[in-house]
Order: C-alpha cells, then structure tokens, then sequence
C-alpha cells in the first residue's frame, strides 16, 4: 500500500526490518557492514536499531538506543546501480551531511513502499 502523510499533519511513522550498510560516512566511503536493522521512519528521521536477536528491542524494554539516525532533510534517494551492491532491489540513500547508505531488502513490495515512504518525506520535508 501506498505511503501517505497523516492528514492530521502528526509526524507520519513507519517501521519494519530492512538490510542496512553505510557506504560513505561524512564524504569518505567507508567498508560495507551489510546489517539487519529494525527501521524507522519518524518525520524526517530515520532511525536504525540493531535487528532482533539481540533480545532488547529499543521499543519493549525502552533501554537501548538507536543504533544511527539519518536526517533526511535535503537527501535523496534511487534505485541503486549495479555496481553499488550485487543485491536485488537496493536503495541508494544519500544526506545532505554526506553520509550514503544502502537499503535492502528480499521482498519487492515491502521495499518498493519504502522507497515512496523516503522520497515522500524528502519531497514533504524540502524547503526545511
Ligand atoms: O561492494 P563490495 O565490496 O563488493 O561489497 C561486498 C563486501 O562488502 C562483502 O564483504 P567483504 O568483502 O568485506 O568480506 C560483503 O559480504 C558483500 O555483501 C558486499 O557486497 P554486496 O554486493 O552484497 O552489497
């Protein structure tokens, strides 16, 4: 389904498990840590807990904290070329602070909506 802003104008919210590695961190690529990571998409944010297993979830127990959190204010995002990852169906996310990440995951559909989630929030959140 498709993602839509909250008519009440409340910070929209969405969250699931997507693979996860930062390919550039302040300009500077960095090594691939391909993680699966509980994903939020908080108003502008988006928001990278450490995937389940560990057994404390950032939400339940309340303890941990997010792993990393990207400002999504002046990013961007597509498709990722061939050459980024060997992955089916990964996005290329890139900050306005020079961080590039890549995101992934198996399911088509789940990912496709992601992608619309991301670019509705860069569009909503432009002029920011
Ligand atoms: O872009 P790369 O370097 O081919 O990325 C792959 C590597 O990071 C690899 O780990 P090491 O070479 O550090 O051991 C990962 O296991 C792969 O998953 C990375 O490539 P993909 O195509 O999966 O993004």
């Amino acid at each position: 389904s498709a993602y839509v802003q909250d008519p009440n104008d409340k910070p929209s919210e969405k969250c699931g498990v997507l693979n996860v590695t930062k390919i550039t961190e302040h300009g500077k690529k960095v090594r691939k840590n391909w993680t699966s990571s509980w994903t939020v998409l908080q108003g502008s944010s988006l928001l990278f807990a450490k995937g389940q297993g560990g057994g404390t979830s950032w939400f339940g127990g309340g303890q941990s904290k997010p792993e990393f959190t990207v400002d999504l204010r002046g990013g961007s995002v597509e498709w990722a070329s061939k050459d980024k990852s060997s992955k089916k169906h990964v996005i290329e996310l890139k900050t306005r602070q020079g961080t590039e990440l890549l995101i992934q995951s198996e399911n088509d559909s789940l990912i496709n909506d992601w992608f619309r989630a991301l670019q509705d929030t860069i569009s909503t959140h432009a002029w920011e």
